[in-house]
């Protein structure tokens, strides 16, 4: 196991336990106190010496040995803060250490030695309070006397916790207006509850996660490369392109292990880039069958069970999911469930394993926020999705699936939903490659919020592995080993390393053994969205210390099998951004990531599976070397074009849904739709099994549903009729249109369609 900087106190200057002092005691959290502190802050981080000081002559003070020191060091001092002009002073009046922090603490002091400018003397008493703290003479903070009026609400233990978080983490605004005993008890008594639970839920305490925050936010703010020691090159991994031998040969492969996978799906996070307010796994992944993420996740599940009960005449194999959820989508994600018969999955073939919050942090200092709606309650956040692995091993889901001789575990995440389209293939890779860690890649956009998988070793070539490398951490790494120029294109105009679409294909055996030695902790990161990435000071809204799933190699012993599959990059269409940041995104030719892109993406790849998308690679389809489908439908979109909803320009049509039903590998799909033309303004969906359709001709919307055992042959339909269509949302929409249709811009009209049901097994064919 390599240890990365990822919680380490590092000993600047004054080397002794790094805390700022930008948040006085006595001026509790408010926008007021935010300023004052943001000056005294500048001022202090020059006292307190800024990470550049690390570089300096060893021989240099320390801080917390400040009262022991001589003259000429507080003459060194006075340098390092650059105030050298009061050297001659200070040295004439023999200040050294122990004069400097007991008489120099005022500023009439300071005027008598010849220190008049206002600015001067606030530096140097501020960075007499700084030394003080770091002897220990006075308290970074003090207890507000609000907290000890209302002692008598606490019990000794909870009075302590509070104290200890104002003393040692400067969290003095949670208890400084409240009110005299006897009003508003309730809410003190709810803070406090909070406060201790968070404490219980987090390893160490609340004061361990401050401290362990303030290093990491200090890291961030600094541009620490958190791999520091270590330098990345483009790692070797397999590459699969469509339609190839090598995609087909994987993907048959990974069908023979389907029946031995256990699959994990991280849904605990609020998605607040998305700005919508449900959870996201209910979010339509397309409008026109409207299903959702998780039914969708669900229905791929289901027909991967089916097809390996079929392969291996066992009825009783069932693929388990385990869901991570958090406070937040806990019950709306059971309610789901619940509402929509868990998606047809059997009964406790689904476990959701919630996961703890962490307090949230307002700004460098680490300070928990106050709800704006409640000043009882903290802002929390849920820790990250690294969470995952010590929840699969706390809810027992771990140890039931190794007893259940399942091999295989595949993580994925809410709103993704092509993950199911690269697992078999990337499934076959881990058992083609005997991977204990394989991550499905993608080709990766410079700059995208997207890790990148990267070959870490030290400069001697010794603690080599392969790990994602987080999109906030890429550019400091880069920039401090192979490349000044940091995250940038290469000649090709992308990344050089392959983009982590964080789907997981993990062996089970390995994954257990390394979860019994280290119990699933992986190391915490922090990635704070600043309101100014050029000065770092203050956050577009709060953050919180996170932990990855992805960096679970780094539980792993260096002897395992760590490595990636890349797809082509239409494999991956995650939904993360609001649309105005999408728009931004895609202006800058990044991917947009949003609702509107993730709905066209999902139809263009369905057109690409049935041999549509011909006109980009015009390679015809080859299935066992016979030509399937040859570019029968290149009129079908000639002028589809890109139409703009939300300013975010998309194509969508002609829509094709093919339910994870109707074909869970290229393969299977491959052949199914043959020869016919589909207009750019129709809708396409087969939603079935056994559904062969042989030379179409579509103007307009046609809907193919057939239960299991429903054997349906389609030839020659010829079918035109008004449709389906996509319509930008207008003011007449602003109070109607649902949330789901607005974070899009559009909605569906559906004015027509041909619609085929086959509710019953057997054969049918349609001939015309
Ligand atoms: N999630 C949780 O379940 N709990 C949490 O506390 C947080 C998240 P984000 P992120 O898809 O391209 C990841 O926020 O973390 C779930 C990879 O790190 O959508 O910024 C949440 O519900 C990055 O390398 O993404 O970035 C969701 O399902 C890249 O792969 C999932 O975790 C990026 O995703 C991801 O959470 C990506």
């Amino acid at each position: 196991m390599i240890n990365f900087r990822a919680r380490l106190f590092c000993p600047l200057y004054f080397p002794v336990r790094r805390r700022s002092v930008a948040h006085s005691a006595s001026d509790g959290w408010q926008r007021s106190a935010v300023a004052h502190a943001a000056a005294v802050g500048a001022l202090v981080a020059v006292v307190a010496g800024v990470a550049g000081i690390e570089r300096r002559s060893p021989a240099m003070p320390v801080a917390s040995d400040a009262e022991a020191w001589s003259v000429a060091q507080v003459g060194e001092w006075l340098v390092e803060i650059q105030l050298p002009q009061y050297c001659a002073a200070f040295e004439g009046n023999a200040i050294d250490g122990g004069r400097l922090l007991t008489r120099l603490t005022e500023t009439k002091q300071l005027v008598s030695m010849g220190v008049q400018g206002h600015d001067d003397q606030v530096k140097l008493l501020a960075g007499v309070k700084e030394l003080r703290i770091a002897c220990g003479l006075e308290p970074r903070w003090r207890v507000p006397q609000a907290l000890t009026d209302n002692e008598g609400l606490l019990t000794p233990a909870e009075l302590e916790l509070c104290r200890s978080l104002c003393l040692e983490a400067g969290q003095v605004h949670l208890f400084e207006r409240w009110p005299a005993p006897g009003t508003e008890d309730e809410g003190k008594r709810a803070l406090v509850d909070q406060l201790v639970a968070l404490h219980q839920q987090y390893p160490g305490g609340l004061l361990q996660y401050h401290r362990n925050a303030v290093s990491l936010l200090a890291d961030s703010k600094a541009g620490v490369n958190s791999f520091d020691g270590f330098i990345p090159a483009v790692p070797t991994g397999v590459n699969l392109g469509f339609n190839t031998e090598g995609f087909r040969a994987a993907e048959n492969t990974g069908v023979s292990g389907v029946g031995d996978v256990g699959f994990v799906l991280v849904a605990g996070g609020l998605g607040e880039r998305l700005g919508y307010g449900g959870i996201k796994v209910q979010l339509p992944t397309e409008t026109s069958t409207g299903r959702c993420y998780l039914g969708l996740f669900c229905e791929h599940i289901l027909a991967l069970q089916s097809r390996a009960r079929t392969r291996t005449g066992d009825d009783g194999l069932t693929l388990p999911l385990a869901i991570m959820t958090s406070d937040d989508t806990h019950a709306p994600t059971e309610a789901l469930l619940e509402r929509q018969g868990r998606f047809g999955m059997a009964p406790g073939q689904i476990t959701l394993m919630k996961q703890n919050k962490v307090a949230a942090l307002a700004n460098n200092d680490g300070a928990f926020p106050l709800k704006d709606s409640d000043p009882y309650e903290l802002e929390t956040k849920p820790h990250g999705h690294g969470d995952v692995h010590v929840l699969l091993q706390q809810s027992g889901v771990l140890q039931q699936w190794v007893e259940r001789g399942k091999k295989w575990l595949f993580f994925f995440q809410d709103t993704n939903a092509f993950a199911f389209r690269t697992f078999i293939a990337a499934l076959g890779v881990s058992i083609l490659q005997d991977y204990d860690f394989n991550t499905v890649t993608v080709p990766r956009q410079a700059q995208a919020a997207v890790g990148a998988i990267c070959r870490l070793a030290k400069e001697d070539g010794s603690d080599a592995t392969t790990l994602c490398v987080e999109y906030n951490q890429l550019d400091p790494l880069l920039r401090a080993t192979v490349d000044p120029a940091g995250d940038t294109p290469d000649e090709c105009g992308l990344s050089p390393y392959p983009g982590n679409t964080n789907q997981l294909v993990v062996k089970l055996s390995s994954y257990a053994t390394a979860m019994a030695t280290s119990g699933g902790t992986v190391p915490e990161f922090i990635n704070p969205k600043y309101a100014d990435a050029a000065v770092k000071d203050s956050f577009k809204s709060p953050t919180r210390l996170e932990c990855m799933m992805q960096d679970f190699p780094k539980l792993l012993p260096p002897s395992a099998a760590v490595g990636f599959t890349t797809f082509p990059l239409f494999f991956y269409s995650p939904v993360k951004n609001n649309a105005t940041d999408a728009a931004k995104k895609v202006a800058k030719g990044l991917a947009g990531a949003c609702p509107a892109t993730g709905e066209a993406d999902l139809y263009s790849f369905a057109r690409r599976l049935i041999g549509m998308e011909t006109r980009l690679e015009a390679p015809s389809l080859l299935v066992d070397g016979t030509a399937q489908v040859a570019a029968p439908c290149v009129c079908a979109v000639a002028d589809g074009g890109a139409v703009s909803y939300n300013d975010v320009p998309v194509e969508l049509g002609p829509a094709v849904v093919l339910s994870p039903s109707f074909g869970v590998t290229s393969t299977e799909v491959a052949g199914k739709v043959r020869g016919g033309t589909i207009s750019a303004r129709s809708t396409l969906v087969l939603d079935g099994e056994d559904i062969i359709v042989e030379d179409l001709e579509l103007d307009g919307a046609l809907v193919v549903r057939a239960v299991a055992g429903a054997c349906v042959r389609i030839k020659g339909l010829k079918v035109k009729n008004a449709g389906w269509e996509f319509v930008a949302l207008g003011a007449e929409d602003d109070d109607t249109a649902p949330e789901e249709l607005k974070i899009r811009g559009f909605k569906v009209l559906k004015h027509e369609e041909r619609a085929l049901e086959f509710t019953d097994p057997g054969t049918y064919e349609i001939i015309e």
